[in-house]
Parts: C-alpha cells; sequence; structure tokens
C-alpha cells in the first residue's frame, strides 16, 4: 500500500489481510447508477486481458469480488475522492461521485501486481495487499496539455496519451489545436482551415486534423476516463496556419505561405478588421458546439507583433465571444493585460516567482492555472544529454518536475488563488508517441502528485521510491519512459 503514486491522504495498511482475484471474481456496482457500472466497465477492461478472468459487472453481481459504491463514504472524500478498502473478503471502493469511484479504481490497480497491466494473459496470483485508503485531490485542476499543432497526433495516439494521464488521476486534458504551423480541427464554416491549415507541421510532414466527429470522439473518450477536454484555439498570435488559409484575415489581404519552422511570435490576426471577428464568432461557436466542458482557451502567448493597446482591444473583442457561446476563457498568463472578466482562468507558464499582473488579477478574482516553465514544461530537456526537448527554462530532471509547491511558487499569490496545476507538451521536436512518452514519463507523474497530493506527503526520497515502483507497470504497458538516474528504478 505504499507505492502509490500520487501519495495518497491517508494510507493504513493492514498487514493481516490480503484479497486474491480469482476466475470467479466480480465487479458489484452501485446499483441505478449506469455511471458506476462504467467504471465498472473500465476496470474490468483493465483487468480482464491479463487475468483472462470473465469479471461480470453490474449492479447485480452478487457474492465476493470488488464493489465500486456511492454510498458510506468517509465525508472528507468530497467530490472526487474516494475510500478503498481491502480485507480478506472483498474490495470495495466507496465515493461520492463516479470520478471518486474512478480515481479509486486507478489506485487498485496500483495495489495489483504490475503484470496486471499486461495486455497479454499472465499467471498472477493477482493480491492485493490489505488496508485501507481514504484520499481526495488537493487541486479541482490537474491537467496535461499536448501540442497537436507544431506535429500532429491522431485519435489513437491521443487516446493512448488519456489512457496514461488518467491512471495518474489527472482529470483535464488541455489541447493545443492550433498554432503557426498547423490547425488541426475541421470548422465546417471554414473549411480552409483543416484541409490547407492542417495539412502540414514542423519539418513539413503532412500533419493531419480531427474531423468534427473524431473531435467528438476524443472528447467523449476523454469523459470516460473522467477527463474534461479543454480545447485551445491560440490567438490573436500563433496564427499563421489560420492566416494562410484565408487572404482576409491578413491586414495587407495576402496569405502568407504555410509555415514549418519552430520560430515563435512573429504571426498575428488583423485587429482592426471586422472580419477577424467574423471569422472567430464562427470558429468558436463550432468549437463551443462541439465542447461539453465548460471551457474555452484562447490563448494570448506571444503576441509580440502585437502593441499592448491593440492586443487588448483585440481580447475586449474576443471574451465577449467565449461568453456569448456560453464558455469560460483560459488563457496564457499575458492575456491578463486585458482585465479578462473575474471568472477567466490565467494559466501562469513563466519561470520567475515574480508576476505582479498574475497577482493582480487574482486579486479581482481570477483563478490560476500554474504550469511553471522551469517545473512543470515536459517538453524542456532532463539534461544535457536529452536527445528531445528545448532548453530555454533550462533542465528539468524529475526532482526539479517534482520539488515546488503550487500554493506557494508565485510571490504573493494567494493559495486560494491556485485552482491547479498543468504539465504542457510542446511538440517542435516531438514527432512521435515514443518521444512524447519519453519526455512525459516520469515527469508526468511527479507533477500528477504535485497536483493531487497534499504537500505534508511531499516527499523527494519517498517521492522517488514509490516513483521507481512504477517502472515494471509502464514495462507492461509498452511506455517509453526516461530512466533518469535520480530514482532507482526497478
Ligand atoms: C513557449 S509557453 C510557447 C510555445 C512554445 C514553447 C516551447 C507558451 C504559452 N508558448 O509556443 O511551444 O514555449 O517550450
Amino acid at each position: 500500500m505504499q507505492h502509490i503514486v500520487p501519495a495518497p491522504v491517508e494510507v493504513t495498511p493492514n498487514p493481516g489481510a490480503t484479497h486474491t482475484l480469482t476466475a470467479d471474481t466480480r465487479i458489484h456496482t452501485e446499483p441505478g447508477s449506469p455511471e458506476a457500472a462504467r467504471v465498472g466497465e473500465h476496470l474490468a477492461d483493465v483487468l480482464r486481458p491479463s487475468t483472462g478472468y470473465r469479471l461480470p459487472v453490474g449492479p447485480d453481481a452478487s457474492g465476493h469480488g470488488i464493489s465500486l459504491l456511492l454510498t458510506g463514504a468517509d465525508a472528507r472524500v468530497g467530490e472526487e475522492g474516494y475510500q478503498l478498502d481491502v480485507t480478506g473478503q472483498e474490495v470495495v471502493v466507496r465515493a461520492r461521485t463516479a470520478a471518486g469511484l474512478f480515481a479509486g479504481v486507478q489506485t487498485l490497480r496500483q495495489l495489483l501486481p504490475a503484470e496486471v497491466e499486461s495486455k497479454t494473459r499472465r499467471p498472477g496470483p493477482w493480491t492485493v495487499p490489505g488496508g485501507r485508503v481514504l484520499d481526495h485531490p488537493r487541486y479541482e485542476h490537474r491537467g496535461a496539455m499536448l501540442d497537436v499543432a507544431r506535429h500532429f497526433f491522431g485519435v489513437d495516439e491521443v487516446k493512448r496519451y488519456i489512457d496514461l494521464i488518467a491512471q495518474y488521476k489527472l482529470n483535464r486534458l488541455h489541447l493545443h489545436l492550433t498554432d503557426d504551423q498547423g490547425w488541426r480541427l475541421e470548422i465546417k464554416s471554414r473549411p480552409r482551415l483543416a484541409e490547407h491549415g492542417g495539412s502540414t507541421q514542423v519539418g513539413g510532414g503532412p500533419g493531419g486534423h480531427y474531423t468534427q466527429e473524431q473531435y467528438r470522439e476524443l472528447v467523449a473518450y476523454a469523459a470516460s476516463r473522467h477527463i474534461t477536454v479543454i480545447p485551445e484555439i491560440d490567438l490573436p498570435g500563433h496564427t499563421n496556419a489560420a492566416l494562410a488559409s484565408y487572404a482576409e484575415l491578413n491586414c495587407d489581404g495576402v496569405a502568407p505561405a504555410l509555415y514549418t519552422g519552430t520560430e515563435v511570435g512573429f504571426s498575428s490576426l488583423c485587429i482592426d478588421k471586422d472580419v477577424t471577428y467574423e471569422f472567430l464568432d464562427d470558429v468558436l461557436r463550432e468549437v463551443a458546439a462541439l465542447t461539453p466542458g465548460p471551457y474555452l482557451h484562447i490563448g494570448g502567448d506571444e503576441a509580440f507583433k502585437t502593441t499592448d493597446p491593440d492586443f487588448i482591444a483585440f481580447m475586449d473583442r474576443v471574451l465577449p465571444l467565449v461568453a456569448k457561446h456560453g464558455k469560460t476563457a483560459v488563457g496564457w498568463h499575458e492575456f491578463v493585460k486585458a482585465t479578462p472578466p473575474a471568472s477567466a482562468v490565467v494559466q501562469f507558464w513563466g519561470t520567475k516567482e515574480v508576476a505582479p499582473d498574475v497577482v493582480a488579477a487574482a486579486a479581482r478574482g481570477n483563478r490560476v492555472v500554474l504550469s511553471p516553465a522551469t517545473k512543470a514544461y515536459l517538453d524542456m530537456k532532463y539534461d544535457a544529454d536529452t536527445p528531445l526537448g528545448l532548453d530555454w527554462a533550462g533542465h528539468t530532471d524529475v526532482e526539479d518536475a517534482y520539488d515546488w509547491d503550487p500554493g506557494a511558487f508565485v510571490r504573493d499569490l494567494p493559495e486560494s488563488a491556485v485552482l491547479g496545476v498543468e504539465a504542457p507538451l510542446w511538440t517542435e521536436t516531438v514527432a512521435t508517441p515514443a518521444d512524447l512518452e519519453h519526455l512525459a514519463f516520469p515527469r508526468l507523474p511527479a507533477i500528477a502528485e504535485v497536483a493531487w497530493s497534499p504537500r505534508r506527503t511531499h516527499d523527494w526520497e519517498g517521492f522517488r521510491r514509490r516513483l521507481a515502483a512504477q517502472a515494471p507497470r509502464w514495462r507492461a504497458q509498452g511506455v517509453n519512459f526516461h530512466r533518469s538516474p535520480q530514482v532507482p528504478w526497478q
């Protein structure tokens, strides 16, 4: 019970008891709750290939086994937490919501032998150590961002990333859908965005895009893992793919060529033209209609071609469009210049602890998601030998990614203003799923623990040992993780 990542709030081992799954094990789910049954099916999907057991799921599954119940949980579990009890007779997960049950199931996976993650049948035995876990998250927003614009990643590749992040109890997937190098979502009212703007990527490869149907499929897949998708349309900079697709969006009316390099900050929509806002009204309407979650990320970063007054004028016209389409705006922290409404979420990506404009926004009521580039950027190199990644924010080995406190990172930002933590993975240098995994593992679980676990469990020595125990799971799942010398790998 001592190796769980992220560390739970409270673990009480009972070394006298163990529970072993058998061919007769059933997964009993809360009667009358289709959502609980879906969590049960998810658990069965994980366990069936390796155990070879039938594992029937449903409210009528009687007999001994695993129960997922929405009653009787300790009140401390809150909306997303759970209580897990393992005795000789049974395993019981109790929560107040299906999200809580889902989190408890992720813990249960980690209590089983690592081979349970194998896609082929293994001998077992499938023994769970006895005891109790009581757990709930420190922060509401626990995110990962994937840049599918610099290099495109297809539906199955994103689904795999969703599965990988879900097991560390992350609950937000921010998709960076547009950038200079590519527009990755079909917009029916502006078909050239995806057709032309999505037709290449960094290095000149073929790129790609999601049809609206495929995007819906990704959103639904994420939802089945209790993850909310936050789509980002990066504005007003990082827009060369859009500018190349529709000449009228350029101030001079001339469409630039598609771009396959890695410079940033050279493009901007035309701030003064009404067509810009007609265009954005259409785009944001379609994205909002496709996205059940409450958020729409409008970027705002590195708008180096745009003066501050123009940037503010632009955001003053775009923020109301986000609201008009029923969504809450999220933006990279530069967008606080435009004084977004108090409901807007600010994503801090700085490298310094001093950020008075972000502190001022928090004083106006904005909540902040922390993605400090020196800690949470999964695209930074681990060390000088890392073949992939960038180093503009320095090198970030596992200890750097782990050893910080989101509640105290930005000077004078009150802990109460922190909505959560997010780990961005920019893909200028990342072209394959194996590359993604190499940068995300093991730092992503480090960030997940920073986002989920209470501060008092924070302990690098303990963490690196718990992290080491994850490696056999990653091998069983085929995850291409980085063997950082900081971790005593098993
Ligand atoms: C900065 S962070 C960017 C991205 C780059 C990234 C590379 C941010 C909001 N903008 O455009 O991909 O650095 O690390």
